[in-house]
């Protein structure tokens, strides 16, 4: 059956790259924060050997930023995040898990420090502008809120540094990872930061202004021809064997950063002001559920959501693809941990029958599992 395509409309918010994507040959779209992200240019898997071995351009702009700004910034960002950031230094990327009352995962942003009393929040695909507006009414904080139109472009891939270093200067070089530098370019400044939602390397620059956006997109790829740069998007196969999680695919409303372990983002034991952290303190002692890796031998097209051990459902199969590079089929499963304990495997219907699937940890350890990673 073929694939329904998707109706595009004010509501689904274009971009500022969008016109730009479609003279790449961007193939399919998703909407992630009312915006159009692409998903694959190619095919998933050429996207996927190219963004490994070159380099890459991203629009990522449906990664919007709710900006705080304001002399409670700070309190609201500790109240909707668990994780500690009481010693943040301006110049800083953070992962932040936001949590509910209850501990559960209402996103899992990067936030910027810009300043003692500036923040930025990347979004994942949630609205947390209304959420931080409610926060703010509630406590009645002293911070104004909105969505600046603001565009992170990512440039990924092992040639990302150097074509950052020919386009915006040979000081890009020295960000280090999750931190940021400001950047003239075209008299606009512009936040770079080295971060990215791939495990191979690179740069975001935030675009707070369209007309140079595009610009920058345009001399990217007149520098990068002979890097053979290409317009990408982030990849299902390079973000599954790297462990990168998709909030609304992998982890959702009903889970808690436990359940996903995201444990090292909780500061369990800082007397911090935040919503979650009583919650997080009691479900820390008996976490209910745990994402895992599962690992099956045939390449499939199709896995049904259920993980079973012994015909009992003890899991729910969350995103997978197949991994050209470690040769297996890659799932991440949310299970219930009491009927996963003492287990290595579990079961699951797919379009080849009922296929064995056995349990790795998130990220995946492919040395583990002495798998070595195969050339294209
Ligand atoms: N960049 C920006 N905004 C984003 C994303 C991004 N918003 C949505 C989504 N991605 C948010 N989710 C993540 C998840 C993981 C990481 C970044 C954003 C990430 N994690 C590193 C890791 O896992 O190694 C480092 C985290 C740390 O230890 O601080 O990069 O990609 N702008």
């Amino acid at each position: 059956m073929p694939t329904p395509s998707l109706s595009i409309s004010r509501r689904t918010r274009s971009t500022a790259f969008t016109s730009r994507l479609t003279d790449h040959g961007v193939s399919a779209y998703t909407v992630y924060n009312h915006m159009l992200l692409p998903t694959v240019f190619e095919s998933v898997e050429a996207d996927y050997w190219h963004l490994c071995q070159k380099v890459q351009v991203w629009d990522v702009s449906a990664e919007r930023q709710v900006e705080i700004k304001g002399p409670d910034a700070a309190r609201l960002v500790q109240l909707m995040t668990p994780r500690n950031i009481a010693k943040a230094k301006v110049g800083r990327c953070f992962y932040l898990p936001l949590c509910d009352e209850q501990g559960k995962l209402l996103n899992d942003p990067v936030g910027l420090k810009l300043a003692k009393d500036h923040w930025w929040l990347s979004l994942a695909d949630s609205d947390i502008l209304l959420w931080a507006k409610g926060l703010a009414t509630g406590f009645g904080l002293d911070v104004a809120l909105q969505e600046p139109d603001i565009s992170p472009l990512a440039i990924q891939g092992p040639l990302a540094e150097d074509l950052t270093a020919k386009v915006l200067g040979e000081d890009v070089r020295n960000i280090r990872f999750f931190r940021f530098k400001h950047i003239t370019y075209q008299g606009h400044n512009m936040v770079v930061a080295r971060s990215g939602w791939s495990k191979q390397g690179g740069f975001e620059v935030y675009i707070s202004d369209a007309n140079t956006g595009r610009a920058l997109w345009d001399e990217l790829f007149e520098k990068g021809k002979t890097m053979d740069v290409k317009a990408g998007c982030p990849n299902l196969i390079e973000r599954i064997e790297s462990g990168l999680l998709s909030f609304g695919n992998d982890m959702d409303l009903e889970d808690t950063p436990f359940d996903c372990g995201l444990d090292r983002y909780v500061s369990l034991d800082a007397d911090i002001d935040s919503l979650s952290i009583k919650a997080l303190r009691q479900i820390a002692k008996q976490p209910a559920k745990q994402l895992i890796g599962l690992v099956l031998d045939e390449k499939l097209q199709h896995i049904n959501d259920t993980l079973q051990i012994n015909d009992k459902t003890v899991g729910e199969v969350r995103s997978h693809a197949w991994s050209p590079k470690y040769q297996r089929h890659l799932a991440l499963a949310m299970c219930n941990r009491a009927l996963i304990k003492g287990h290595s495997e579990g079961k699951v219907e797919t379009n080849l029958g009922l296929k064995s699937a056995s349990f790795d940890d998130v990220p995946f350890d492919f040395i583990k599992l002495g798998l070595k990673a195969n050339p294209a």
